[in-house]
């Protein structure tokens, strides 16, 4: 699993995240816990494959935001243990 976290420039409201969400999840198909905050400026999600950065850059531009950076780094599930 593969974590990605955008950061975007563009994001006023909810809309825009809604907007952003949208095209994150018709670029990368299989992409689970989309999220993003125009506070942070930033969308993250999680896919099994790494994914296509040019794509998402595209795309989102398309859509009127410009992403700054696409920073990808291995997923790991935390688990808590309790003994
Ligand atoms: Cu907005």
């Amino acid at each position: 699993m593969i974590k990605t976290t955008l950061k975007i420039d563009g994001m006023m409201c909810g809309m825009c995240e809604a907007h952003i969400n949208d095209v994150i999840r018709k670029v990368v198909p299989d992409a689970k816990k989309v999220k993003s905050s125009h506070t942070k400026g930033e969308s993250t999600f999680v896919s099994e494959q790494e994914p296509d950065k040019e794509e998402i850059i595209v795309k989102v531009a398309e859509t009127g935001y410009t992403v700054k950076s696409v920073i990808t780094e291995p997923y790991t599930k935390k688990f808590l243990k309790l003994f």
